[in-house]
């Protein structure tokens, strides 16, 4: 099985806005220069294009300054789209975009929504080959990965319930899948074990960033300047393309976060 785990027909994006200088973060890492952030953020739709799938760049959102980080809004499954309940207040209104979006793409598409106080965003999912994984964090409770499962489950998805560690945004800001049963990940969040039954491809030191990539067909899109994570994962025989993320980092968004990606 790899159509919706690394094999996507689509994807989904939404162009930065000038109000992302006002993007949530964790701690203050310079505000983002917009015009850059455009350019990398036309790169990374390039590069996904690049791999024959059609992508949707949707129009800038003004009111929401961390919409264009559309993996947490939905989560895309074989079965149909489950739309999020994002636990940073500021960003539970983008969902309703998004749902206006899909329902003019696919309007013939199954959708569910997980609705407050469940809370889950997509940047706490990842979802391999056999299972889908889900981190409990700060923007992500029992409640919502219940709800998901609830969901899920009848689809045929084994739910499990993981935890991201401490003083990090999302799961998957420390991990990604690779390939179906290999994952990338930090040693901090492998240690938990979650990744016991994968082969792992760890970052290097100091290169924990570089966790949030994504697999996407037949390439690996990571961030670009961390070469020795790079040169793992392509010594393990993946091909890597780079994007600039030094200004979607500034508000802690990276790889993932930057597409919807559907079989
Ligand atoms: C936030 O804090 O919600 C945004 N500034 C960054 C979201 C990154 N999304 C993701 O990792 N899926």
């Amino acid at each position: 099985m790899s159509a919706g785990i690394t094999r996507f027909s689509k994807a989904i994006t939404r162009t930065p806005s000038d109000s992302a200088t006002a993007g949530l973060r964790a701690t203050d890492r310079g505000i983002p220069d917009i015009t850059q952030m455009k350019a990398d953020h036309a790169a990374y739709c390039d590069a996904l294009r690049a791999t024959g799938a059609s992508i949707t760049i949707l129009p800038a959102s003004d009111d929401f300054p961390d919409a264009q980080f559309v993996e947490d809004t939905a989560l895309c499954l074989a079965n149909g789209i489950v739309f999020m309940a994002p636990g940073a207040p500021s960003r539970l209104g983008e969902v309703a975009l998004m749902q206006a979006a899909i329902a003019d793409l696919f309007p013939a598409t199954a959708t569910a929504t997980i609705m407050p106080p469940a809370h889950i965003e997509g940047g706490d999912i990842l979802v391999t080959a056999h299972e889908i994984l889900v981190g409990t964090s700060s923007r992500t409770n029992e409640a919502g990965i219940a709800a998901l499962r609830d969901i899920a489950t009848p689809w045929g998805y084994q739910v499990r319930q993981v935890q991201t560690p401490p003083g990090v945004l999302h799961f998957k800001t420390d991990c990604s899948l690779i390939d179906n049963t290999v994952i990338l990940t930090t040693k901090r969040l492998a240690e938990a074990g979650c990744f016991d039954d994968y082969t792992k491809i760890f970052t290097a030191d100091g290169e924990e960033e570089a966790a949030n990539t994504i697999r996407f067909n037949d390439v690996v899109i990571m961030p670009a300047g961390f070469p020795e994570t790079q040169s793992r994962i392509e010594a393990a025989g993946y091909k890597v393309v780079t994007i600039n993320n030094s200004e979607c980092a500034k508000i802690d968004g990276g790889m993932s976060c930057l597409s919807l990606r559907i079989a």
